[in-house]
């Protein structure tokens, strides 16, 4: 029902393979096989004690591959799955073999040879939502999983697989298609005057929808900083051992470290994950005025990180009295942040050269609104760990996280359907209040319903879905 729903073209009947582990030497590798013929197919290069078109579905078979002119290539384990219950919902064979780039390239060879078709990215995957087996946002939520880089956006990712972000869309939309009925239904019978729908009644729900989906868009911001990473930039004057600090944070000589000012021309961005928490840290050129050109663009691209930081750790070298200049410089850093209520963290670094910090400085230095002041050594990795659990604090409490969410929309598709659907949900109600024809009302309510229902694929294109699973890789 209001599906404009395009049934994606492209052979799905047919049968496909690929190497589903990745590249390179394991214990073990694993080729698989997905179609109604993936058994006879197995079958044609396999030979254990029993036969596999006669195997039950889910069982594991031991013996020996064979390519077509008979010629061993490895001893692997079989593993049956017969559809409808299997990931595709189709037939699926798993061909487990020793790992490594030569025997499972033998493998896939002798099934090209045979007629199979190698599978495109995420060709199994979007076989399974075909097949009903899961929807869209589920589908994505295979690729985040996969790509998942910390603990707590691995978290967020097996909660999207579980579909509790499709519930929730399922619950909206069948409210909304409720409403949608009785206005169309009232519509058949205008000119006899009946009404069947409370005017009141279907704004409270419009209106309760809209803050639903506000609810849904509120935890988008969360839902990119599991996914990306919260974005720590360092930044401060040249010198001040911004790229020591990077250096210091991830245990290793990634920066280029001198005692040069001016010696960081380019951003680095490194992972970094703390408590289970991913941060992107960046490594900017130190912030001065300049003549060289190349330094120049440095000093720009570090102002572009810096508006563009979830948080910044200002540093600053306090084994040298600290001049009026870069005190104001910092000063103001963190206070245009703060208008846009984004955190920073002062670093007082170099303190195994003893401090330099006289009154008026530390009085200057209390000016500055930062939310927390860490004292380090990024040269002896003194205070690097008051750093990490400052980062970690300032983050939670910036409301980088949220423990106890249930649902976390992190795909910008999903984030940009909700909007849609929002936005159409406020012109409904619009002319709703305006005692606009039910007519008015109702195709707006349809938009929205198109929009949410492309989050799970009840509405969707070709060329959505091949945007989405373009993304994965091949054998998922
Ligand atoms: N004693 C001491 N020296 C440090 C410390 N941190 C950095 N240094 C030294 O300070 C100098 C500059 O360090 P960098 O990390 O290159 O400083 P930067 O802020 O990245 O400098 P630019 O890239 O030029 O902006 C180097 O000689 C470092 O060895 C520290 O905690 N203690
Ligand atoms: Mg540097």
């Amino acid at each position: 029902m209001y599906g404009r729903t395009i049934v994606p073209t492209g052979h799905s009947d047919d049968t496909i393979v690929a190497i589903a582990t990745p590249p390179g030497e394991g214990g073990i590798s694993v080729v698989r096989l997905s179609g109604p013929e993936a058994i006879p197919f197995a079958s044609k290069g396999f030979s254990g004690k029993g036969k596999l078109a006669k195997a039950r579905s889910h069982t594991a078979h031991f013996g020996r591959f064979h390519d077509q002119d008979g010629h061993t290539i490895d001893d692997v384990v079989v593993t049956l799955f017969r559809e409808p219950r299997s990931y595709t919902g189709q037939d699926v064979v798993e061909i487990s073999c020793h790992g490594g780039v030569f025997i499972t390239r033998r493998i896939l060879e002798a099934f090209l040879r045979l007629g199979v078709r190698l599978a495109a990215p995420g060709e199994f995957t979007k076989r399974a939502f075909l097949n009903g087996k899961i929807d869209l946002s589920q589908a994505e939520a295979v690729a985040d999983l996969i790509h998942a880089k910390s603990g707590r956006s691995h978290k967020a990712s097996l909660r999207q697989l579980n579909g509790e972000l499709s519930k929730r869309i399922t619950d909206l939309r069948s409210k909304l298609i409720e409403i949608t009925g009785l206005l169309e239904l009232e519509l058949d019978f205008v000119e006899d005057g009946l009404e069947f729908a409370d005017k009141k009644k279907i704004e409270e729900q419009m209106t309760g929808a809209v803050a639903q989906i506000g609810g849904l868009l509120a935890t988008y911001k969360t839902g990119r900083l599991y996914r990306e990473g919260v974005k720590v930039v360092l930044a401060g004057m040249p010198n001040v051992g911004k790229s020591s600090l990077l250096n210091a944070l991830l245990r290793e000589n990634r920066a280029i470290v001198t005692d040069i000012p001016g010696t960081t021309r380019d951003t680095i961005e490194e992972d970094l994950i703390i408590q289970g928490l991913m941060f992107k840290v960046v490594d900017t050129a130190g912030l001065r005025e300049t003549v060289d050109q190349i330094e120049q663009e440095g000093v720009r691209r570090s102002h572009d990180q810096v508006r563009i930081s979830d948080l910044l750790l200002l540093v600053l070298d306090v084994s040298r009295p600290l001049g009026a200049e870069e005190l104001a410089m910092a000063e103001r850093l963190v206070r245009d942040l703060k208008r846009e209520s984004r955190p920073a963290i002062l670093v007082l670094n170099k303190i195994d050269l003893g401090e330099n910090l006289n009154g008026e400085i530390s009085n200057s230095l209390a000016r500055i609104e930062s939310n927390e002041v860490v004292k380090v050594s990024a040269l002896t990795g003194k205070g690097i760990k008051d750093l990490e659990e400052a980062l970690f604090r300032t983050a939670m409490q910036s409301g980088m996280h949220f423990e106890d969410m249930s649902v976390t929309v992190t795909n910008t598709r999903h984030y940009d359907a909700l909007r849609r659907a929002r936005e159409s949900l406020l012109l409904a109600i619009e002319s709703q209040r305006n005692g606009e024809s039910g007519e008015f009302v109702a195709v707006d309510l349809r938009a929205a319903l198109d929009s949410l229902g492309e989050i799970t694929g009840v509405v969707t294109t070709d060329d959505i879905l091949n945007d989405i699973f373009s993304r994965f890789c091949v054998g998922k």
